[in-house]
């Protein structure tokens, strides 16, 4: 499946639109919404820009507790497994549970790894914690297990937005390998070819954001990756 991130910083309603009434819109599976820095209010209006625009599933993509809006499907509620960051395993969590509870949310507990994709995003300046190593699939892997036994019932391995590299199909499969829950994969996605080696390596979903922003027609070129991988 695809998934495209939305950076709600960059997003005005012009851009909406342009992705909202691209031809092969229609194809994009899941719409993720958030980042790790996002100027406030900006969540609020990107969601309800996308609301009333289309069905499509919105999924919260959360830096920061204020980025959860009732507004939107569900979250992924993140716990940064590959990190020693205490806030981020289960601080955040603890000052949004009752904001959550009423928020009626789905709530997708995600085991979120960080992987190195070749330089320093704003995901790991932000959250503080050092990616796994992208040649270590041990680590990675080790990390997505022990996520699933705490109940997670998703991994995501992100190189962060605008990574260098994505993470190595050694990696994926790695992971892949070890656990039985979805897979998602993102950070550092920036042409057909990159998707296509993630989806082959066991990726159940891949998300683009950066390279979208910039260059429109590549969503055409990802969706015929996509089709190509699920007829071939
Ligand atoms: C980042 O996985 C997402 O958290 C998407 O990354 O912006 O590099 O595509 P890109």
């Amino acid at each position: 499946m695809l998934a495209v991130l939305i950076d709600p910083d960059k997003s005005d309603e012009s851009r909406l639109d342009n992705l909202v009434f691209h031809p092969d819109f229609n194809q994009i599976d899941f719409l993720f919404v958030g980042g790790s820095l996002v100027t406030d209010g900006n969540m609020k209006t990107c969601i309800a820009g996308l609301k009333k625009r289309t069905d499509k599933p919105l999924i919260i993509f959360p830096g920061s507790p204020n980025q959860i809006d009732e507004n939107a499907d569900a979250i992924l509620l993140l716990s940064l497994i590959s990190g020693r960051n205490p806030d981020l395993l289960i601080g955040r969590h603890v000052e949004s549970a009752y904001k959550l509870k009423r928020s009626g949310l789905e709530l997708l507990s995600t085991g979120y790894i960080l992987v190195d994709g070749g330089r320093t995003t704003t995901v790991s300046y932000i959250s503080g914690t050092t990616p796994i190593p992208n040649d270590k699939p041990g680590i990675a892997a080790a990390t997505a297990l022990a996520g699933t036994q705490l109940g997670q019932q998703l991994i995501y391995l992100d190189c962060g937005s605008g990574a260098s590299n994505h993470a190595s199909p050694k990696l994926i499969a790695a992971v892949k390998n070890e656990i039985d829950v979805p897979v998602i994969v993102g950070g550092g996605i920036k042409t057909a070819k990159d998707a296509q080696r993630v989806w082959d390596a066991g990726a159940d979903i891949v998300v683009v954001g950066n390279k979208l922003e910039d260059d429109p027609v590549f969503l055409g070129e990802l969706v015929e990756a996509k089709m190509a991988f699920v007829e071939g």
